[in-house]
């Protein structure tokens, strides 16, 4: 499979305008993803983000690393190098893949456990490249190799962890890193002032959120709230943010 939007004939003809229209095309983002269950990127076909690729904001292509082997097995992985338990992804269809797929303009992300923590001032900083790839290992891990011969070709190379937990392959980690960079692109979150009080962040937590009915089973809306007075609302919510922080992530303000 190395299809942009398997189901949506609509985003065909929307590229091909692009493709006649350079200018429009510079505004979106490239997307590569690199797999062997393909079929899991499914998921970037609703919501948000299926809207942005529709949209021609993002151009997603998904790529089954399978289709890079040369043996009859389709195989991928082998016996670890100095003995231990489980498989690592052999290098050579890695090697063939990013061959195909790499400009010196790509910046390569490969998520691991053993990975720098990916943060949202991360997910700012890929929200402004040109062309992202994404390598999905499975089993122990990709042959390291692999990303050091690509620090060699790409603009970068990060391998990120999306938090201190093992996760079965790189799926998951790239459907979140994916969400949350897709949702900074211009244009692609409907309403820009919730990326504008973000971006006024502070490294806080965020204040609770309500709405109507002011009273439901018996649980009442904070009377500021409904008060109208927007100074009093902006230090109230100031206060739970400042709360909340020091309760449940005291490491956030210093206090660790
Ligand atoms: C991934 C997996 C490594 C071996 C602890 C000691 C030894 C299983 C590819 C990212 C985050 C991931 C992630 C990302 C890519 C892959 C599974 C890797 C080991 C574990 C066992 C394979 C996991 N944030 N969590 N997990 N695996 N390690």
């Amino acid at each position: 499979m190395d299809e942009r939007l398997p189901d949506a004939s609509e985003a065909t003809c929307q590229r091909r305008a692009r493709t006649l229209c350079e200018s429009h095309y510079a505004e979106s983002v490239r997307i590569d993803i690199v797999t062997i269950f393909p079929e899991f990127f499914s998921v970037l076909d609703v919501s948000l983000l299926g809207t942005a690729r529709k949209s021609g904001l993002i151009d997603v292509a998904v790529h089954d690393l399978r289709d890079f082997t040369h043996d009859r097995h389709r195989t991928v992985d082998d016996t670890p190098s100095g003995g231990g338990a489980g498989m690592v992804m052999r290098p050579e269809p890695w090697g063939d893949a990013l061959d195909a797929i790499l400009t010196e303009q790509s910046t390569v992300i490969f998520p691991t456990p053993a990975g720098s923590l990916f943060v949202q001032k991360q997910a700012r900083e890929l929200a402004g490249r040109e062309h992202l790839i994404f390598c999905c290992g499975r089993y122990e891990g990709i042959d390291q190799r692999v990303i050091d011969y690509t620090r060699t070709r790409a603009a970068e190379v990060l391998e990120l962890s999306i938090g201190d937990y093992v996760l079965n392959g790189g799926e998951v980690a790239v459907v979140a890193v994916i969400e949350a960079v897709g949702r900074l692109i211009p244009g692609v979150v409907g309403n820009p002032d919730s990326l504008v009080e973000e971006s006024h962040e502070d490294g806080l937590l965020e204040y609770p959120s309500y709405t109507k009915p002011a009273e439901w089973r018996g649980l009442e809306t904070p009377a500021v709230l409904l008060g109208g007075n927007h100074a009093a609302i902006a230090a109230w919510r100031r206060e739970q943010q400042l709360e909340r922080t020091r309760r449940v992530r005291p490491e956030l303000l210093g206090e660790g």
